[in-house]
């Protein structure tokens, strides 16, 4: 009977270890209004209360590809370049912003107007898939 009581407290311990959810969470998630046919960014912020997490990838049904971007400044010239994964540390607050890291959304299928929500989906590799809307705004606004 004392081996089944500490089994079950083992197992509970193991679903406590796993159960991970709530951790990470999105907030003030926007894209950027654009044209079909054109490219667009998601920003957001990330605010993890646990342990550290990796973003690996974001997409939106809107866009034919999306990749992680980070923006950098040479002088006078403004590059983008592919990120193939974000560090998010332990309690930690990241942003997504314009002129930083961001989620390129590539070659839109739609135009997205000021207003309307589109859901994006990423995926952390300890907190699974996060879906969050996403609502379009004009940039500057
Ligand atoms: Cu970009």
């Amino acid at each position: 009977m004392r081996a089944v009581a500490a089994s079950l407290a083992v197992a509970t311990l193991l679903v406590i270890a796993c159960g991970g959810g709530g951790e990470v969470s999105i907030s003030d998630a926007w894209v950027r209004a654009a044209a079909e046919g054109q490219n667009s960014a998601v920003y957001l912020r990330i605010e993890n209360d646990g342990d550290a997490d990796v973003l690996l990838s974001a997409t939106a049904d809107v866009a034919r590809m999306s990749s992680l971007h980070q923006t950098t400044f040479e002088g006078s010239v403004v590059r983008m370049e592919a990120l193939s994964t974000l560090e998010i540390p332990a309690a930690s607050v990241i942003a997504l912003e314009p002129g930083a890291t961001h989620v390129m959304l590539m070659v839109l299928e739609r135009e997205l107007v000021p207003g309307e929500t589109v859901p994006v989906q990423l995926y952390f590799e300890h907190a699974g898939v996060i879906t969050v809307d996403a609502e379009v705004r004009a940039l500057g606004e």
